[in-house]
């Protein structure tokens, strides 16, 4: 589980570059989102999320985020419509954090960072697995929804509540029955462009799905995900904090909005 990249100033996101000459490929991500800049485009069509609860296998810490994993053997939990041709199943989702409520989030709307950032990771069908479609142009989509400070989510506390049970890198237990769909805001209005995976090895083979609307989240819950650590059980203990990165250059795409 060791990466030999992180979130620190020796091996965070400037350092990605010189393991991972992708980091200034044409089409990486996140971006920062101008708002005025994206271009309604009438034939997007509506987002269609349909998970099956039972479909939640477990929950890891791997020791750059925590990650919820879902059984991918059928297309039972998808993705279909938005800006993608055919049907995308759910493999994981994480989030990305920061150590105070000013920053955290991975794309930014207008300058604005968020203080979390959900990521639902979907495959394209067309290929046999996630591993195969990982390196395809069309081979992923990711939902990203930004969580706001506000009331607290009940919707978030069957997650937060398993984070005692993987305080470090490398451990997981059972996460069973639980419905994705929950973590959705009310509106399903999105931004959509080409981009990459936001870690390394940062493969250009992302359709970024960015929804306007975001979830809410309290302070209490915020400092349950800063609980968790960077460090396996041993190591000197490391908050897991911070684990962003930042803006990467537009190079010319085109960012487009779902709505008016
Ligand atoms: S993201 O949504 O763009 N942040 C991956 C998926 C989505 C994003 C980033 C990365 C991904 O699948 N990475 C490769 C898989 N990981 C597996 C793991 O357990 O966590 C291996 C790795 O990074 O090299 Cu660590
Ligand atoms: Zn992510």
């Amino acid at each position: 589980m060791s990466h030999g990249w992180g979130y620190g100033p020796s091996d965070g996101p400037d350092k990605w570059a010189e393991n991972f000459p992708l980091a200034n490929g044409p089409r990486q991500s996140p971006i920062n989102i101008v708002t005025k800049e994206a271009q309604y485009d009438p034939s997007l069509k509506r987002l269609k999320l349909q998970y099956d609860p039972s479909n939640a296998r477990g929950i890891l810490n791997n020791g750059h985020s925590f990650q919820v994993d879902f059984v991918d053997d059928t297309d039972s939990s998808t993705l279909t419509g938005g800006p993608i041709s055919g049907t995308y199943r759910l493999k994981q989702f994480h989030f990305h954090w920061g150590g105070s409520d000013d920053r955290g989030s991975e794309h930014t709307i207008n300058g604005i960072k968020f203080p979390c950032e959900l990521h639902l990771v979907h495959w394209n069908t067309k290929y046999p697995s996630f591993g195969e479609a990982a390196d395809k142009p069309d081979g992923l989509a990711v939902v990203g929804i930004f969580l706001k400070i506000g009331a607290a989510n009940p919707r978030l506390q069957k997650v937060l509540d398993a984070l005692d049970s993987i305080k470090t890198k490398g451990k997981q237990t059972t996460f069973s029955n639980f419905d994705a769909r929950t973590l959705l805001p009310g509106s399903l209005d999105y931004w959509t462009y080409d981009g990459s995976l936001t870690t390394p090895p940062l493969l250009e083979s992302v359709t970024w799905i960015v929804l306007r609307e975001p979830i809410s989240v309290s302070p209490a819950q915020m400092a349950k995900f800063r609980s968790l650590l960077f460090t396996g059980e041993g190591e000197a203990a490391c908050c897991m904090v911070d684990n962003f990165r930042p803006p990467q250059l537009l190079k010319g795409r085109q960012v487009r909005a779902s709505f008016k």
